[in-house]
């Protein structure tokens, strides 16, 4: 079943018609139901009317995680309480958490983005999906579940947390389809392999998401499962999961701009960057009744196409991201993206994705030491195999990141798992 062809395929004219009606709205919306937003759009001098369709959307101020700390928990909702369903909170590194809150049409949007999503990654109504995202206050696993169950699937609940009974149950009840972060899937990978169960499954796909990931990343997943793995998209702010996913071309993940308007600009001068070009990503949503966002930053770092994708659909693409601009490394000046070492890592024979970064100073000058788990033949061959493996694995990251580090291989699963998102920096100059 094709969720919402005509929306899907329609063409830029069209949707930018749609697009600018649903703004219109939203800005009349927030205007009048949020006094924070309205006090924002008079200091900018304007008025709902100044804004007339999506040509206009550079006239509004932006929106960032700041305002919505600012206005905790429930200074942005645009109904009243009595119409909030749900609440959601995604749990910030510094200050407050965030509060999202969605009244039962949100609810209906949500699972009718997560559907689409599952659909693009060919899940049907005769798949029995394991939902093994965290259940709760983050988004991922309800979001992903009312989406499987929406579009007709067979949910098992598992969340994370017990990852023996996920591969019993997944082989027992025939599990076809799972979702659940990319690192924690490599990690059922190597359960699954340890039990000797990896020939009894028989699941043929994964959406993935949550945290950055490689396209390689993505290729080795499907090489040691035999499945098919995509790449979802969303954040607890615009909705949750299923604000965007790739489909079986992998050429950049749909964006269901029907919903949510995105935007790419120059997180420095902030100003709109042109299409394919590298910047943040900032999405005003369309049609959210509970929390309406206009022109949210993101922080995550990726660029735009708007041509037809070869699988038939007319909706923007975004890119793999890049990572975000807030979790950019600075050592000794040198911009470091973490996803920049998994990149390298996977290009290599012998390594794997599981590593952690280890920056440090002594003086004034920091360090970068880089732990990377290696096979155990590794461990078992003579001590020059381990130290060639080691300086080739320096030469590969110093040529990636312009920078030295230290390389430690360590064994097999020394590196703490992780069932949510993977943590792969420990900066002990923030720690002081
Ligand atoms: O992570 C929502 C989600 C759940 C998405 C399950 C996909 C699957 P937050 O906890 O608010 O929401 O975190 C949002 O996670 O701004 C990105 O930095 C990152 N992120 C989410 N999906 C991806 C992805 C959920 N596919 C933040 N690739 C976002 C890269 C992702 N980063």
């Amino acid at each position: 079943m094709i969720w919402n062809e005509t929306k899907e395929c329609m063409s830029r004219d069209e949707m930018s018609c749609l697009q600018s009606a649903r703004l219109v709205k939203t800005v009349d919306r927030v205007y009048h139901n949020v006094p924070y937003y309205r006090n924002k759009m008079q200091q900018a001098g304007l008025e709902p009317g100044d804004i007339k369709g999506i040509e206009d959307i550079n006239k509004l101020p932006y929106t960032t995680k700041d305002d919505l700390r600012e206005t905790y928990p429930f200074g942005l909702f645009a109904v009243p309480m009595s119409e909030i369903v749900r609440t959601h909170a995604s749990s910030g590194t510094t200050g407050k958490a965030t509060v999202v809150g969605y009244t039962r049409r949100d609810i209906d949007i949500w699972k009718e983005c997560v559907a689409r999503a599952f659909t693009q990654a060919g899940i049907t109504r005769e798949d029995r999906m394991q939902i093994a995202y965290g259940y709760g206050l983050f988004t991922g696993g309800l979001g992903a579940h009312y989406g499987a169950e929406n579009l007709g699937a067979m949910v098992v609940p598992m969340s994370t947390g017990n990852t023996k009974k996920l591969v019993t149950m997944m082989e027992d009840f025939d599990v076809t389809a799972i979702a659940c972060t990319p690192s924690y899937l490599i990690h059922i990978a190597e359960v699954l392999k340890e039990t000797n169960q990896l020939d009894k499954i028989k699941l043929k796909t994964a959406v993935c998401g949550a945290e950055p990931w490689t396209d390689n990343m993505r290729k080795q997943i499907e090489a040691d499962l035999g499945i098919h793995a995509f790449d979802i998209y969303g954040l607890s702010e615009v909705m949750g999961p299923g604000v965007a996913c790739d489909c079986i071309h992998h050429k950049g993940l749909h964006v269901y701009e029907d919903h949510f308007l995105p935007e790419i600009i120059d997180p420095t001068t902030l100003q709109p960057v042109g299409e394919d070009v590298t910047g943040e990503l900032v999405f005003t949503t369309l049609t959210k009744e509970g929390l309406p966002l206009i022109r949210y930053r993101t922080k995550d770092l990726t660029s735009i196409n708007y041509g037809k994708c070869e699988c038939g659909r007319t909706l923007a693409r975004i890119n793999r991201f890049k990572g975000r601009s807030d979790d950019m490394l600075i050592i000794r000046g040198v911009n470091v993206f973490p996803s920049q070492i998994e990149a390298a890592l996977l290009e290599m024979n012998g390594t794997t994705p599981h590593y952690m970064m280890i920056v440090d100073r002594q003086g004034s000058l920091d360090s970068l030491e880089i732990q990377v788990e290696v096979e155990e033949r590794f461990f078992s061959d003579e001590i020059r195999e381990l130290e060639n493996l080691s300086k080739q694995i320096g030469h590969v990251i110093q040529n990636a990141i312009g920078l030295a580090a230290k390389i430690k291989l360590v064994e097999p699963r020394t590196l703490e798992r992780s069932e949510g998102k993977a943590k792969h920096v420990i900066d002990k100059r923030t720690l002081v």
